[in-house]
């Protein structure tokens, strides 16, 4: 038997509702427990959320209510939301929990005992967004690159853990474990990190500016930051320190992340469970974790996802629409793991009548209702076997292979892409044997035979290798095949060649498993929305033509922008897309409606005269970070542009 498997993801925090990042993190992880179910592994998967720190204190604050209150209301939201997305965690922790207070209460006291906290005076730029102190390497331009903000300097007294001391035994330990930190473009990137040489971790903040937080039990005078506090869930979840669960499951603990809390997963915790085996007199080995496995990051539109941009993907919208199977089928197939991946409804709803649809149900279908009209829905007993069907057996054996392969090492797109390999073999197999033909000359009732044989224990297969991703639709195969239901270890009987199927056994009439989705309705619905949102009343200050003063006027930041692209559209005969510099980071997207009166290529160059604090919207998918301002003649309209040449992002008052 192997080795029991402890997947955790991050705690997420609670100072915003979850969304599609969240979401995609806890299906990897809840996929990865239902493959090594299947596998026949015990499985613990755990997630949670994370209520300390400066950021929630703040967003209570924003909302007069305790951190308490506020904490307990977004909680429940993320605990709420896994079951609707069929999550099957053992465990949901939460860092106000008693048991964990206590945990974090006695690692820190180990460690100081041992040595490994000191009190210091300490100046830093803090992110509240990242919830630590950047070092001048990690800043872009004096900002923090993932929030955009520019840090706050703080300096205080505070307690230090010699995170330093470990940086060479950590380099040791990633070096002889080459898949500690997985995809290996992470590993180089934290060993870059510690080439760079650590500093120690300042993981106190004083109560005069924080209390919402653990009490360090040395100084009744600080609370914990809040990374110590929180990455110690992993260790409260299993009774540390003598639970049963802890000495079944940590040997065999992995931790799935995005890559923005590479450094606190890859650095701070190591180097902490370091020091707690030091302060144990144990070996570092006994405490460090087996894999950190990290994803990359799911963009919008080209664009971070974030509440300013108003592109939050919710999940339970589109599993609504789309059925939660199909969501959890598209997140885990487009997104490379480890790779930065795009959402669009578009690509979603083109995955699902490609994949689903037309692979997966078309093959579903067919073979079914071919079953029941030749053999009266009974799985037959196999006729000789012709070249074509050892090929596609073999393929087989080689898909359960690398789907194995491929999901252990969390490659779940291609332990997919796998599996449909093999669906997409078997619809030729259909194609190309035809059965219809077959069926016509009663002499070769043993070839149509074992051709429908072969393909039902395929579907059987493919039942099995795609439940953790859709329970559902593969509970539904299995019914429909009359294999009752996929219980965990069934992976193994398929390795050891076991067929799943009997000839003689009854199968059902097969329902649709997805029916296509008409595009060209998808389409209409968002354009129709577009439409609404566009000949939506003016509110009714801005239709009203009064006065405005200087102040309401100074509300409108103006800016000077230069075009540096612009592509029409397809199917959009009024709008332009384009981008912008207007003295930023990053250039702007806009969506201007001149493309009637402008070609692209005119406008190329161009200074043009924006409004940037306007509410960023989406037009026809792609979201528009402001306004072009264009005069309207009785010809048409004339994009405004200054009458000289002018810095990018100066003032137009
Ligand atoms: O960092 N794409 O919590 P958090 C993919 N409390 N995944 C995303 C994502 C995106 N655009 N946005 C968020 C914290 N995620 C800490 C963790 S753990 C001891 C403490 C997912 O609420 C992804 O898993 O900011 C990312 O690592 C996590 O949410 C960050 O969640």
């Amino acid at each position: 038997m192997s080795q029991p498997f402890y997947i955790t993801t991050p705690i997420y925090y609670v100072n915003a509702e979850p969304h599609l990042g969240h979401a995609y993190t806890t299906i990897v992880a809840d996929v990865a427990s239902r493959f090594h179910r299947l596998a026949g592994d015990e499985v613990r998967f755990q997630t949670g959320t994370d209520e300390h720190g400066d950021k929630i204190a703040q967003a209570a604050q924003e909302r007069g209510v305790t951190p308490q209150q506020y904490a307990d209301q977004i909680s429940g939201k993320f605990r709420h939301l896994w079951p609707e997305l069929h999550i099957t965690n053992d465990k949901f922790i939460r860092t106000t929990d008693a048991d964990h207070k206590q945990v974090v209460t006695s690692i820190l006291q180990k460690v100081y005992d041992a040595g490994d906290i000191y009190f210091a005076k300490y100046g830093g730029h803090y992110c509240v967004g990242c919830e630590r102190f950047l070092t001048e390497h990690e800043m872009e331009g004096g900002k923090c690159p993932d929030h955009g903000t520019v840090p706050v300097y703080q300096e205080e007294e505070n307690y230090f853990f010699r995170m330093s001391n470990y940086t060479e035994q950590l380099k040791a330990h990633i070096e002889a474990h080459p898949d500690f930190i997985r995809p290996e473009r992470y590993k180089n990137e934290v060993l870059s990190m510690l080439e760079q040489g650590l500093e120690d971790l300042c993981i106190s903040r004083p109560k005069t500016r924080l209390t919402w937080g653990i009490d360090l039990p040395f100084d009744p005078n600080y609370v914990t930051y809040v990374w110590f506090d929180a990455l110690i869930n992993y260790l409260t979840g299993l009774g540390w320190p003598d639970g049963d669960n802890m000495a079944k499951f940590w040997p065999g603990a992995q931790h799935l992340i995005a890559k923005d809390i590479l450094k606190p997963h890859a650095i701070f915790w190591p180097t902490m469970l370091m020091s707690l085996a030091r302060a144990e007199g144990r070996p570092a080995q006994d405490y460090l974790y087996q894999h950190l496995n990290v994803h990359g990051y799911w963009n919008v539109d080209q664009a971070k996802m974030s509440k300013s941009l108003g592109n939050v993907v919710r999940p339970l919208e589109l599993a609504e629409i789309y059925g939660v199977e199909a969501f959890r089928y598209f997140v885990m197939r487009e997104m490379s793991f480890g790779l930065d991946s795009s959402f669009s409804e578009q690509l979603l709803v083109e995955r699902y009548n490609s994949d689903l649809a037309n692979d997966l149900g078309n093959l579903f279908s067919r073979v079914l209702n071919m079953l029941h009209k030749y053999r009266g829905g009974v799985v037959p007993q196999p006729g000789p076997e012709q070249p074509q069907d050892a090929e596609l057996a073999k393929l087989a054996e080689a898909v359960l292979a690398e789907y194995r392969r491929e999901n252990e090492r969390f490659s779940f797109h291609k332990a997919l892409a796998s599996v449909w390999s093999l669906i997409g073999a078997a619809n030729k197999y259909v194609v190309v044997s035809e059965p219809w033909t077959l069926d016509k000359d009663p002499a070769l009732a043993p070839r149509l035979d074992r051709v429908l044989h072969d393909l039902c224990q395929l579907l059987a297969k493919v039942a099995v290798m795609i439940r953790p991703v859709m329970p559902l639709t593969a509970e539904k195969m299995a019914g429909v095949l009359g294999l009752g239901s996929i219980e965990p270890g069934m992976l193994a009987l398929l390795e050891k060649g076991q067929a799943l199927l009997a000839p003689g056994s009854q199968t059902h009439q097969p329902p649709a498993l997805f029916p296509r989705i008409d595009t060209k309705k998808v389409q209409a619905k968002a354009a129709k929305a577009e439409q609404k949102a566009d000949t939506k009343p003016a509110p009714k200050a801005a239709a009203e033509p009064t006065e405005i003063s200087i102040e309401q006027f100074g509300q409108v930041k103006l800016k000077v922008a230069t075009v540096l692209t612009a592509e029409r559209i397809p199917k959009a005969d009024k709008i332009l897309k384009l981008t912008l510099d207007a003295g930023e980071d990053e250039p702007r997207t806009v969506v201007a409606g001149v493309a009637q009166h402008y070609a692209p290529e005119e406008l190329v160059g161009l200074q043009v005269v924006i409004v940037a604090n306007l509410k960023p919207a989406k037009l026809r998918g792609i979201t528009s970070q402001g306004m072009v301002l264009a005069a309207v003649g009785p010809d048409g309209l004339c994009v405004v542009s200054p009458s000289k040449p002018t810095p990018v992002g100066s003032q137009v008052r």
